[in-house]
C-alpha cells in the first residue's frame, strides 16, 4: 500500500486549500466599456501573464470609479477587481502580482489616463516605459509603485 488512510485525507485537504489560494490570488474581474479595444488587449496581457479573467462590458463605467473610490484625476479606462484590490488602467500584470504577494494596505494601482507604451496599448511583445504606476489609498495618499 502506497499511502495511508491519513496520509490520502492530508494530501486532499492540502491540494484544496492550495487550489483555494492559487484560484483567489489569480482571479481578476474587469470592468470595460463593449468598444474599449486597449481594454480587451490589457486583458490579453493578464491571461498571458496566468491570470484568470472574467470581463463585464459596462455602460456606467464613470459611476463605477466612484463606487471603488478612484481618484478623478488617476482614471482610465477598464477597471478591474482583484482580492479586494482596485486595478485602474493599464498596469501591467507584474505589478498586480507584486501587489497580491506583498499586500500593502491600500486601495489599489492605477496607471492614470492611456500611457502610450503600456501592455494593450502597444505590441505584446515590448516592454511598458514612460510611465508611473500609482498606488493609492482610502484617505488620499498616492505613490509610485512603479516606474517605467
Ligand atoms: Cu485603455
Amino acid at each position: 500500500m502506497p499511502f495511508s488512510r491519513p496520509l490520502q485525507v492530508f494530501s486532499l485537504i492540502f491540494f484544496i486549500f492550495m487550489a483555494q489560494t492559487w484560484a483567489n490570488a489569480s482571479e481578476i474581474k474587469v470592468y470595460k466599456s463593449a468598444t474599449c479595444d486597449c481594454c480587451s488587449a490589457w486583458i490579453e496581457h493578464l491571461k498571458d501573464a496566468g491570470f484568470e479573467v472574467s470581463a463585464e462590458n459596462r455602460t456606467d463605467m464613470s459611476a463605477l470609479k466612484t463606487q471603488y473610490a478612484v481618484p478623478q484625476k488617476l482614471r482610465s479606462c477598464h477597471t478591474a477587481i482583484v482580492d479586494g484590490y482596485v486595478i485602474e488602467g493599464h498596469v501591467p500584470a507584474a505589478d498586480v502580482q507584486r501587489l497580491l504577494k506583498n499586500k500593502p494596505d491600500i486601495m489599489g494601482l492605477t496607471a492614470p489616463g492611456m500611457p502610450m507604451h503600456s501592455p494593450g496599448m502597444q505590441a505584446k511583445d515590448q516592454a511598458p516605459k514612460d510611465y508611473d504606476v500609482i498606488a493609492f489609498d482610502q484617505d488620499g495618499n498616492q505613490s509610485v509603485f512603479s516606474h517605467y
